[in-house]
């Protein structure tokens, strides 16, 4: 470190800074999550979102086995270096576990300085770049008529944009359709095992939008997510099939790890893809920005490494005119939530934020300054991101193993879920 380095800066000094406590927390308030809090000499702490639904434990013993003893002493205010030091010093580089572990770090150095600097993240970012924040909810029904009906009260809620999902004739516990009050899909210790036939879901889904449109008209924005389920001609076929609906994004159309697959999707569609969700890194996605293949972003801050990751995938894809649309289902904190509010006012390539009501179980132990209005999100004008965490409350929610469904053809093969 430099000896002549200013001490003393608008967000404290080097000792104000020091690392000198870093601890994961593991709750349960309705379904797991994993929350890693920095406390800092000065007092000020922050929080980052280390959930991996399904995986939660991997990530919470990486956290306080590998990487907390590295934390220890550490300048908080060094983000991009402690950045460096995981990513490349973990010499085992990328992967869903790695970047959300790194992602919790990031994340909790950021609130911290912004708490430090007494401004909130998004303007250590860069500043206001719109009032409030686009955001989708998410319908879905048994059947047609009940997932219209869904989407009609999302719109009575104020939602601009409704992500729908419904019933598959002939499919047991299709994807996407809530069994109680929230959609859960974590729902039991081991796998459920689902079938899915992709010839009725083919027939089904333009069978959906169009009632959609003919029930609510040509203003509100309807998205689908096929959740890596077909092939890429199956895809491209319901890319095309879907254009007369006008749908704001067809979402993880065809498995991505073969990134030149969506080549043949746009080759026969103008339906906007968006892809990323289960992206960690800005080269899961490099072709596909690249080439244009994708018009929506969708890898997140709690599982792409943080806002220090993000921020450049985000700037990587202006150049190709693709914008954001952060992942943000139940399972991905309120802290990840509010970090990601504070990015999404920031960004310049801003596209739309996915939004499911977490419990009210969640909330009481994530208390947070966001708050939904006429279709947007609007984050706080607290320091920091605006989220806390009642660790009190959250000791009351021990953890409890889940894990997501998985899903096999009729036949017995193997799918994707
Ligand atoms: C879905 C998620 O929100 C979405 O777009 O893909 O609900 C996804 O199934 C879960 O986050 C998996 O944990
Ligand atoms: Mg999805």
């Amino acid at each position: 470190m430099n000896a002549s380095a200013p001490d003393e800066g608008c967000a404290g000094s080097v000792r104000d800074r020091e690392i000198v406590a870093a601890r994961v927390i593991v709750t349960c308030p309705g379904r797991n999550f994993v929350t890693l809090k920095i406390e800092t000499r000065s007092g000020v702490y922050g929080l980052g979102d280390a959930t991996l639904n399904g995986r939660e434990l991997a990530v919470a013993s990486y956290l306080a086995d590998h990487v907390v003893p590295n934390l220890i002493g550490r300048d908080a205010g060094r983000i991009e270096d402690t950045w460096q030091f995981l990513y490349r010093g973990a010499y085992w580089r990328r992967g869903p576990v790695t970047m959300t572990a790194i992602a919790a770090v990031d994340v909790a150095l950021w609130d911290i300085v912004a708490k430090l600097a007494g401004m909130p993240l998004y303007q250590l970012l860069g500043g206001r770049s719109r009032e409030g924040v686009l955001v989708y909810g998410h319908a879905n029904g048994r059947d047609i008529e009940e997932a219209s009906e869904q989407v009609g009260r999302y719109i009575e809620k104020g939602f601009r944009a409704v992500r729908a999902q419904c019933g598959v004739p002939g499919v047991h516990k299709p994807y996407g359709v809530a069994r109680g009050k929230a959609y859960e899909p974590a729902e039991s210790e081991l796998p459920v095992e689902t079938v899915w036939s992709t010839p009725a879901y083919l027939n089904v889904v333009p069978q959906l939008f169009e009632r959609l449109r003919a029930d609510h008209g040509p203003d509100i924005e309807l998205l689908h997510d096929v959740h890596h389920r077909l092939t890429p001609i199956e895809a491209a076929r319901l890319a095309r099939d879907l254009e007369p609906y006008r749908l704001f994004w067809l979402e993880d159309a065809t498995p991505a790890e073969n990134q030149r697959a969506f080549e043949l999707i746009r080759r026969h569609s103008v339906t906007p893809l968006a892809v990323g969700e289960v992206f960690n890194s800005i080269w899961d996605a490099k072709h596909l920005i690249e080439a244009q293949l994708i018009d929506f972003i969708r890898a997140t801050i709690v599982h792409a490494g943080g806002i220090t990751h993000v921020r450049r995938l985000a700037d990587f894809a202006a150049l190709h005119q693709v914008r954001t649309g952060f992942h943000g289902a139940t399972d991905l904190s309120p802290v990840c939530m509010g970090a990601a509010l504070h990015f999404d006012t920031w960004v310049p390539n801003f596209g739309i934020q996915e939004y499911m009501f977490h419990t009210e179980e969640t909330d009481a132990v994530f208390p947070h300054d966001y708050v939904f209005r006429e279709g947007r999100l609007h984050c706080g004008e607290r320091p920091g991101h605006g989220v806390d965490i009642d660790e009190a409350l959250a000791r009351k929610f021990p953890y409890r193993p889940k894990q997501l469904p998985v899903a096999r053809l009729a036949d017995g093969t193997m799918w994707d879920w």
